[in-house]
């Protein structure tokens, strides 16, 4: 049986994650997977979430399951989350949220609702994209396209390049937007892109999937959900998958939130419905641990701000070592224009070199990055930054 089965590649970035565990120097640098660490090099366990899991653990309540939709609370504390508590479509009760497995689940679930209620439609996708953009929707059954979206001259957003082909999608094309830290490039579009992208979606009816997997790393939690916000403000129907794996460092526990912002509360309403039934389909319900854990920070004022603070401690040591490096660089090699590492912003960034520069880097220093150039910055400590800024300089 299933002697025509194909091996399995693996996913590229665990592939060379694992070719750095392997690398037995002292000074290796890791650059590879996206996970946030500490200066110490650990993986935060953040002091409001280990509350929160005593607490429940506590109230010893038996395992049943949850509702297909999640946990009502964390839906509610992912709506006030993402769109404010302020917002109108909130307020209107106009948006169907539901708590996923992480971001990915979201994409997943959100994916088999756009393909069957509009079949026909295909799914637009940044180049470069995060690899399994086009792995899940294509898993869905939609056809997967790509659109400009990186210059690699300035290292920021090809907006023309991404509006003008925008600007030739048939009515009801399904965009995958990053409201903000762009996997991989960590180049985002400026409030100003965003409005005349907002104009150009409503002019051509497209269907937006806007899918936010660093909130609060790039300026801050409210600030990282602008797009979602404005796009809510101006009228446009879309979906946001967000996910909590990185802003609560809470890899393994798979919590995150797909909200469909819908016409009014009616249309919502069938909207969870349809969410159910592909819930219902794919894995029947979500776990319960982090779920609980999650609804409970978001609703208590304590834990609450005590996360916020957890969250700004993150987005400070990105900006901290993107600093770093751009200052060092300018010293060690003046000729080698490392402003991307300011401009570019988040978890990621792109750092334009070339495959021999990349293979260099591992083969002769031990500093593992992706084959494309991108570098997860907070891979990145106090212990290692000189390190990194003198290799690549060595390279460059
Ligand atoms: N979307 C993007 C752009 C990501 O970088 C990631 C990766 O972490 C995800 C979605 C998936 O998030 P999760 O790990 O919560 O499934
Ligand atoms: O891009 C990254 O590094 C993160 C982590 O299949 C990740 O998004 C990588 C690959 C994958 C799932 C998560």
């Amino acid at each position: 049986m299933f002697e025509h089965v194909a091996p399995y590649a693996g996913d590229p970035i665990f592939r060379i994650a694992a070719q750095y565990q392997a690398d037995q120097r002292e000074n290796k640098v890791n650059l590879t997977i996206g996970l946030y660490f500490e200066d110490d090099g650990s993986v935060p366990l953040l002091d409001c979430t280990q509350a929160a899991e005593k607490h429940w653990a506590a109230k010893k309540l038996p395992r049943t399951y949850l509702p297909m939709e999640g946990l009502d609370t964390y839906r509610d504390g992912v709506q006030r989350l993402v769109f404010g508590e302020q917002s109108e479509a909130y307020q209107s009760k106009r948006i169907a949220t539901i708590q996923t497995l992480g971001g990915t689940g979201a994409l997943k679930v959100g994916g088999d609702l756009l393909h069957e209620a509009y079949p026909d439609s295909q799914m637009w996708i940044s180049d470069p994209a995060w690899d399994n953009h086009h792995a899940i929707f294509g898993g869905c059954g939609i056809k997967t396209n790509k659109y400009r979206y990186f210059d690699a001259q300035t290292q920021g957003v090809d907006f023309e390049g991404m509006m003008a082909d925008l600007a030739q999608l048939p009515a009801q094309s399904f965009v995958l937007l990053h409201p903000c830290c762009h996997n991989p490039t960590g180049a985002d579009l400026s409030k100003e892109q965003w409005q005349q992208l907002i104009a150009l979606i409503k002019e051509k009816q497209l269907i937006p999937f806007l899918d936010m997997a660093y909130q609060g790393f790039g300026q801050g939690l409210d600030e990282d959900a602008y797009a979602v916000r404005a796009m809510a403000q101006a009228g446009v129907l879309f979906l946001v998958a967000n996910s909590f794996s990185k802003n609560f460092s809470y890899y393994s526990e798979r919590c995150g939130g797909l909200s469909v912002v819908c016409k009014d509360q009616a249309a919502a309403e069938r909207v969870l419905g349809q969410l159910n039934a592909w819930v219902r389909k794919n894995y029947s319900n979500p776990p319960s641990h982090g779920g609980h854990a999650i609804a409970t920070v978001l609703n208590t004022p304590e834990l609450y701000q005590g996360w916020v603070g957890a969250v700004d401690a993150m987005r400070a040591r990105i900006h901290t070592m993107r600093q770093t490096v751009y200052d060092r660089l300018t010293e060690l090699a003046p000729h080698y224009d490392a402003s991307y590492m300011i401009k570019q912003q988040g978890m990621f960034s792109y750092t334009g070199l070339s495959s021999e520069q990349i293979l260099r880097l591992r083969e002769e220093f031990g500093v593992y990055m992706l084959d494309s150039g991108r570098i997860s910055v907070p891979g990145l400590t106090t212990k290692n930054v000189e390190y990194y800024a003198k290799s690549l300089a060595a390279v460059v």
